[in-house]
């Protein structure tokens, strides 16, 4: 396959290609030596794996010095490190992505043409390390990439799942899960550190004992221990030198002459021993949304931490740091309560393993960490059975309630007398069965809490957090998420990168707030026509992805209408789906119904056990069928459900999107960042009052943007005064229909009982309003489509949402983050 190779510099792409401190001949002599010593392959027998490898150690390289540069200033007493801790890294895929941040891209690919590859077929045969489920898991990501852009010295620290999110598979248009093996050909992106490993300890029992001073103090002694053994991953910044470090961990069994100790000729015990502790780090819990009370994720979570902090204080004991002063060189940041137990943790660390006073202790705990909130759904709210807590971490169970008697201590001398509110803010859920309350112990224990969009926050003060507020609300702040531009525009869009870089120069990549000056160009007919052109080849590329993933044909002519996301009821798939057949049926009365062709894009996971949600994929699916076979629709309407949706199909997906479906009931979704993702790429949004909606619609001005639907303090009255959708079905001839081409069995091959759990639950619960806000979402389509159906209009509409975008930029949200909580400031990284 490798056929010639002369040394030709190329000249730099504008937008991805750029600066490199190698020659081109350099590239190529590094990469036919990772073939041959590396891959152990003469050129002509290696596979297109083992060519992917090659190239991802010739990138890998190019990364090391750069790495190496500053994990040595991670060393420096002078600086302060954020840690960003957190159960879920939901990368995508290093190569392109690393080639980008490089400079490297350009050389990269015309090397790779010169040797006779196609770059593109090596990018597709990376597994993307799915370590997460969504947004939460892929905000962690953006914010890695943004840290190391600003040059903020950080470490990303987390799990290294073996198997990651599943693979998703449609048969007979239900959702099959199978288990992801993102492992199985190996990962050059990652360094084992076998040499940095921790203990974790589990179970057992506590005991006082008197030190040496004679003061009071208490030894945990654990049933078993875990080993934690560090994985390294680089994360390079764009176009700078300073590459961060994610550390995950994997467990392994402790050393089998230390568990001869405890067992002694036990050999099987010591085996069984081994695969129980194998498998903390076997598997991701597939569930973005709670998880109730299961024993080996709440294992998970302890183990990550407690390596986390034992490396973090190994690092500030090598500087010779006074621990007293942790908290001036580690600025922890808890990526929703998952990794909360670390408050305890930190405690035990400071308190029984380094002598350390408690309220010294807890002074210099509270300045270290910063907790981000997620979500509003009350059953989200992680907590633990306290009997389960108590038998797996006694010793933290103790802190827990020390913690609490002197944190109810101060709540009685705020607010004498008012035993309610004690009991609403205690660390423990008393009310029956009793819980330890992790959003309350993260609250207590961090010196900043915040939510993720503006409206989140205020209604966490207002609801879910609203007594930590009254009681400390200098606490509180919003951090409104962002994306990267990054991966979600240079690498995703690189048409439309171009466009741009070519109209306003390539700033615009670090600093999107100058992509304002797009807006100038809307006047332009012959630019409208150029950012027409771009959108219709994103287009066909989805057509061509669509088609060979699902054999349906769609015509790119077509408005695209996409949602993709986990399938969620109060994400409102099934929102989408009425209308969907609304308009069916409109076609089904009279087939000249002049509809704008549409195709109807859905894509995400269900979690395999949330029963709706993969009803939902079932009717989307089942609908699908239907619609697209119809010959009184005759092509103008179809639906897709796009299987697997992940990180890298994603890259395919948000630049080939007209409509960008963000339908949550008001008041449920956080923040939301797929809605930045598609507007960033010229996607106009149809809307609630939700999350960053909000704030999108802001920016790009209500003119851009297509909203509908109830606000979040419409969904709390009309919940409070007793919603009944019966009355909303009742006064909507239209509604009512679309109800009932499903439960008739119109969709199901006359099966009345297949969607029946659906059409009940809406008709005599409907949780998340659906009917209420049907008329209006059914408004908002028209306008829509009249607004489709005028180019000129749609595409000015489409240039403004990309030229307003800025502010959701991860680097704004990670340079307030830094500034507001962190208190750390970027240090460059130089090579010599
Ligand atoms: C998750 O992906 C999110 C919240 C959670 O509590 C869990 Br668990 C997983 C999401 C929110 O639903 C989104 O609205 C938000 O944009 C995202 O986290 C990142 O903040």
């Amino acid at each position: 396959m490798v056929k010639r190779f002369e040394a030709r510099q190329s000249a730099a792409d504008v937008c991805v290609g750029g600066r490199s401190d190698m020659s081109l001949e350099g590239l190529r002599r590094t990469f036919r030596e990772h073939v041959f010593y590396t891959q152990g392959r003469f050129p002509m027998g290696a596979s297109r794996n083992d060519l992917y490898m090659a190239l991802a150690y010739t990138v890998r390289d190019q990364l090391l010095h750069r790495w190496i540069r500053t994990v040595e200033q991670l060393g420096r007493e002078d600086i302060k490190i954020v840690s960003y801790l957190s159960a879920e890294f939901l990368l995508g895929p290093h190569l392109e992505n690393n080639l980008i941040n490089l400079g490297l891209y350009e050389d990269v690919r015309r090397t790779a043409e010169e040797e006779g590859l196609d770059i593109q077929v090596l990018f597709d045969q990376e597994e993307e390390p799915g370590l997460g489920n969504g947004g939460l898991g892929r905000l962690a990501a953006c914010y890695l990439d943004s840290l190391a852009t600003l040059e903020i010295p950080a470490m990303g620290y987390g799990i290294r799942y073996e198997f990651g999110i599943f693979d998703q598979e449609i048969r007979d248009g239900w959702q099959v899960e199978h288990t992801d093996q993102w492992l199985r050909l190996g990962n050059p992106w990652e360094i084992a550190r076998p040499e940095i490993t921790y203990h974790v300890n589990f179970g057992g029992r506590t005991e006082p004992y008197e030190d040496e001073q004679g003061r009071y103090r208490v030894r945990w002694i654990p049933y078993r221990t875990v080993k934690g053994v560090a994985y390294d991953t680089p994360i390079l910044g764009y176009r700078v030198n300073t590459c961060n470090l994610l550390r995950l961990w994997k467990a392994e069994a402790v050393e089998s002459f230390e568990f001869e100790a405890f067992n002694v000729g036990d050999y099987y015990g010591a085996v069984d021993q081994k695969i129980y502790s194998e498998n903390i780090t076997k598997v991701l819990y597939p569930n973005d949304e709670p998880i109730q009370g299961k024993q080996l994720r709440l294992e998970q979570q302890y183990f990550f931490v407690s390596c986390s902090l034992q490396d973090m204080v190994r690092i500030y004991k090598l500087l010779g740091g006074d621990l007293s002063r942790f908290s001036s060189h580690f600025a922890i940041q808890l990526n929703d309560t998952h990794p909360a137990i670390g408050v305890a943790e930190l405690m035990r660390l400071l308190v029984d393993e380094n002598g350390m006073d408690w309220e010294p202790a807890w002074e210099v705990t509270c300045n270290t960490f910063g907790y981000t909130n997620h979500t509003l759904l009350p059953e989200a709210l992680e907590k633990w059975p306290v009997d389960l807590f108590a038998g797996l971490f006694p010793r933290h169970m103790e802190i827990i309630y020390e913690i609490n008697r002197r944190f109810l201590d101060e709540v009685r001398n705020r607010f004498p007398g008012d035993e309610d509110r004690v009991a609403r803010m205690s660390l423990i859920d008393e009310s029956g069965e009793r819980y330890v309350r992790m959003a309350h112990l993260a609250c207590v224990g961090s010196h900043a809490v915040n939510g993720v969009a503006e409206l989140h926050t205020r209604l966490l003060k207002e609801e879910v957090l609203r007594d930590f507020y009254e009681m400390m609300p200098e606490k509180f702040n919003n951090k409104t998420n962002g994306v990267t531009p990054r991966r979600f525009v240079v690498l995703s869009n690189p048409g439309l990168s171009r466009l741009i870089t070519g109209k306003i120069g390539e700033t615009w990549v670090s600093r999107p707030e100058e992509l304002r000056r797009l807006e100038k160009f809307v006047d332009d007919p012959a630019f409208r026509e150029e950012w027409r052109r771009v959108k219709l080849e994103n287009k066909k590329n989805l057509a061509r992805l669509i088609r060979e993933r699902t054999g349906i044909e769609v015509d790119p002519s077509s408005m695209f209408d996409i949602q993709v996301k986990r399938l969620h009821e109060y994400k409102r798939q099934h929102l989408n789906v009425l209308h969907i057949i609304a308009l069916y049926n409109r076609i089904k009365q009279d087939p000249a119904y002049d509809v704008c062709p549409r195709t109807f894009i859905f894509g995400g996971k269900a979690a395999p056990g949330y029963f709706m949600a993969k009803r939902i994929i079932k009717l989307i699916n089942s609908v699908a069928d239907v619609v697209n076979h119809d010959s009184d629709v005759n092509g103008r309407l179809k639906v897709v459900f796009f299987p697997d949706f992940n990180v890298k199909n994603a890259k395919f997906i948000y630049p080939a999107a007209d409509l960008s479906e963000q339908i949550s009931t008001a008041g449920k979704e956080a923040s939301g960042t797929g809605n930045m993702k598609f507007s960033m790429n010229g996607a106009l949004t149809i809307g609630t009052l939700d999350g960053a909606n909000v704030e999108i619609r802001e920016e790009v001005g209500a003119e851009n943007f297509f909203l509908f639907g109830l606000t979040a303090e419409d969904v709390t009255s009309l919940q409070k005064n007793g919603y009944q959708p019966m009355e909303y079905y009742r006064s909507n001839p239209e509604l009512q229909a679309v109800i009932e081409r499903i439960s008739s069995g119109y969709f199901s091959n006359g099966d009345q009982e297949l969607f029946s759990p659906l059409v009940d639950s809406l008709l005599f619960h409907d949780t998340f309003m659906l009917l209420a806000d049907f008329g209006a979402y059914m408004d908002a389509q028209r306008q829509v489509e009249e607004a489709y159906r005028d180019q000129e209009r749609w595409t000015r509409m489409s240039i403004l949402n990309v030229a307003r975008m800025g502010k959701f930029s991860s680097d704004r949200a990670i340079r307030e983050y830094c500034k507001d909580i962190w208190k750390v400031e970027p240090v460059p990284v130089t090579l010599e």
